[in-house]
């Protein structure tokens, strides 16, 4: 069988038993097309069936989630956890509020995990959770009444040795504040179980900065390789949330000039670039006053807001997309290509659309996956898990040398199995080869489980 043919079947076999879900099935899709050429020679991949047990859940969980408003109504949303891959460690992944959210958005997130928290080397497994409930516009107590809510149920499916949630998309410290709390309540013990935790009961240094740092890192590794470097770089980002903030914060201690930020109602621009008081604003703006981007032009007259559009009309040489999944298509590809853009890191997890990656491989620009550029939080998390085990805390200059160290070498894998003919270096195929190995490694040598 050729490498072509087992794509096309696997293919339609998965999106047959798995109808509807579109993220997923592009997630798998872009996995296959990179390890389809080693499972077509590896008689026991093939036999053993590795990657038709991969993309089958080992277990999801899904509840009501009840709760009451400040106004006294009671409203219901959706529960979930995807407990995607315990091959390699317990299930590990972040939990996302968020009005979209799906059995297909979280299928996808959780398979993403699972080769992302093998690439960081760290002994973790794959999953994601969350629910439809968004926190924009609740009250702290309401935001509280949920997590409690959320976790009456998922408190019996997690454990430090099972499954260790943590943030993503609206989900910050305090959610996870939150739900630890009625976590250590129902179980009456103290351990590690979530990740991201406040500073003051077991949350490790620099796990808020470290996705968007570890993106930088990973993007300073990208442009060594081409004898560049952030320095003198215009960055264009997209979203304003954890990730966007650092990677911002970072990539202009790096020496870069950031001139986009964005939310789900547009985005940005400010030619002169976010400084440290601006970024000061920002944080503020976004994690205090819990505001829209949009405030940023009242403040800074200089600046332009652009309602309902993305940053990527904006001429930079390198992009951050950091917001959402699928929010940078082949149309705004082809403008950022135009602009003489030449690097795009990923922060977030699929935000960019397979035409627009394949616009940018075509140019032979650098172009790296969510999950080798974002896999720095993840990765810190791991660390998280290992100072609560240890039950003692690390500096912040140990977190982030290990943070730089585990980035370089995840750059280091993609170079390893990624390096083409004519030398380009393709990210995608990297990643998704160097945490594909380890996972169906163990996967073999467990047996049929
Ligand atoms: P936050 O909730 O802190 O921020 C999300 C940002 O993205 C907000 O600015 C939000 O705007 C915007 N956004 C969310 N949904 C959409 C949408 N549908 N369309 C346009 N903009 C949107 O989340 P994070 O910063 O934590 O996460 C951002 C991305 O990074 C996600 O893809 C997440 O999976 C990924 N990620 C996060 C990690 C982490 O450690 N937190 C680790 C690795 C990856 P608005 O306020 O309008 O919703
Ligand atoms: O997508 C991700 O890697 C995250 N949201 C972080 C997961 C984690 O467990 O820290």
């Amino acid at each position: 069988m050729t490498a072509n043919q087992y794509v096309e079947e696997f293919m339609a076999n998965l999106i047959a038993k798995n109808p509807g879900e579109k993220e997923f099935h592009q997630a798998v899709k872009e996995v296959v097309e990179s390890v389809a050429p080693y499972i077509v020679e590896s008689p026991q991949l093939m036999k053993m069936k590795v990657m038709e047990r991969i993309v089958e859940p080992e277990r999801i969980i899904m509840f009501r989630v009840p709760w009451v408003n400040d106004a006294g109504e009671v409203c219901i949303n959706k529960g979930y956890r995807v407990q995607m891959n315990s091959a390699i460690g317990p299930y590990k992944g972040g939990i996302r509020f968020h009005s979209s959210v799906n059995l297909s958005i979280l299928k996808f997130l959780a398979f993403e995990q699972t080769f992302k928290n093998s690439l960081t080397t760290l002994p973790m497994g794959g999953g994601k959770g969350g629910s439809d409930f968004s926190p924009r516009g609740k009250s702290d107590m309401e935001v509280m009444r949920f997590c409690q809510s959320f976790m009456n149920e998922l408190f019996r499916h997690i454990g430090p040795d099972t499954d260790v949630p943590a943030g993503d998309i609206g989900v910050g410290g305090r959610e996870v504040g939150f739900m630890f709390g009625q976590y250590k309540k129902l179980r009456d013990e103290f351990t590690g179980t979530f990740t991201g935790k406040g500073r003051s009961f077991g949350g490790s240094i620099m796990r808020p900065e470290a996705t968007g740092y570890g993106a930088c890192y990973f993007g300073q590794a990208m442009l060594a390789t081409r004898g560049e470097s952030y320095e003198g770089k215009t960055v264009c980002i997209s979203g304003s949330g954890n990730v966007a903030q650092y990677a911002c914060k970072k990539a202009r201690e790096l020496g870069a000039k950031v001139v986009t930020m964005s939310d789900s109602n547009g985005f940005i621009y400010d030619p002169e670039g976010i400084d440290d008081a601006k970024w000061n604003y920002i944080f503020n703006l976004k994690n205090v006053k819990r505001g829209r981007i949009k405030e940023y032009v009242s403040q800074y007259p200089n600046a332009q807001y652009f309602e309902g559009q993305r940053p990527w009309s904006i001429k930079c040489d390198i992009a951050m997309p950091c917001a959402t999944q699928n929010e940078l298509n082949g149309e705004q590809a082809k403008e950022l290509l135009k602009n003489g853009c030449t690097c795009v890191v990923e922060g977030a997890n699929m935000p960019t659309t397979p035409d627009a990656i394949a616009a940018f491989q075509a140019a032979k620009i650098l172009y790296s996956p969510g999950k080798a550029s974002n896999a720095g939080g993840v990765a810190t998390s791991g660390l998280e898990m290992t100072q609560n085990s240890m039950r003692l805390g690390w500096s912040a200059k140990e977190v982030d040398e290990r943070l730089h160290d585990i980035m370089t070498g995840i750059h280091e894998m993609c170079v390893k199995y990624g390096t083409e003919e004519d030398g380009y270096i393709n990210y995608v195929k990297g990643a998704n080869i160097g945490g594909f190995m380890k996972v169906a490694d163990a996967m073999l040598a467990q047996g049929i489980v």
